[in-house]
């Protein structure tokens, strides 16, 4: 657990991250978490999910952030003292101890509808495409990034892309930082967090 103060201290992030290229995956979400952390926010405010492949990003975002997986969402003062394990999975963290307050998220274009309230201050999507000899990257890379982008628009949130198109493995584990580079990961940590802070003054 990071005791650092930071920007992030008082943020709850989400990750979602697909399932595809593992490998890569992981390194991915190490780095994601690792800036994080280095931000301020608490090991208890990052809530890891995962889906089986990149083209289930947008809908796992928008659920997570309509309906999500803890009990805070009716109550923004109240504990968080509930996790709905989705799918059973082990990678949602255990949420008991209180965390920041829920946000209010207003619907966008300028809809009659009640402000969204969702825990969490940004939420980030993190998948791996390598291009293969079929159309197939093409389609998943255009509707992935597009139903990311209208997420976040029309739920108010911050949706951070991390969705690498790649043209093959070595250039996906480069920029996952595996061979010593730089690990995009980190970028996206730093960005949930300034985002989640802009956001907090935007509102
Ligand atoms: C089908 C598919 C292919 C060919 N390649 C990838 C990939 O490189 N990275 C990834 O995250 N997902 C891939 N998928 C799976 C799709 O994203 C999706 O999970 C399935 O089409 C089921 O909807």
């Amino acid at each position: 657990m990071s005791s650092l103060k930071g920007p992030g201290s008082n943020l709850r992030i989400a990750i979602v991250h697909a399932r595809w290229n593992t490998e890569i995956i992981s390194a991915l979400v190490a780095g994601t978490r690792k800036s994080l952390l280095a931000s301020g926010v608490k090991e208890e405010n990052i809530i890891v999910q995962d889906v089986p492949g990149s083209y289930e990003l947008p809908f796992a975002v928008q659920r997570f952030l309509m309906n999500p997986p803890i009990e805070s969402s009716n109550n923004p003062t109240g504990p968080i003292s509930a996790v709905t394990d989705l799918l059973s999975s082990a990678s949602l963290t255990d949420l008991t101890a209180p965390g920041p307050p829920a946000f209010s998220a207003q619907a966008s274009s300028g809809s009659s509808k009640a402000p969204l309230k969702t825990p969490f201050s940004a939420i980030i999507a993190i998948g791996v495409l390598i291009k293969g000899e079929t159309m197939h990257f093409e389609y998943i890379a255009d509707a992935t990034s597009h139903g990311l982008m209208k997420v976040q628009l029309d739920l108010g949130v911050p949706v951070v892309f991390g969705l690498l198109t790649v043209l093959n493995e070595e250039q996906g584990r480069a920029r996952a930082g595996m061979d010593g580079k730089h690990c995009h990961g980190e970028d996206w940590g730093k960005a949930a967090v300034e985002l989640g802070v802009k956001r907090q003054v935007w509102a």
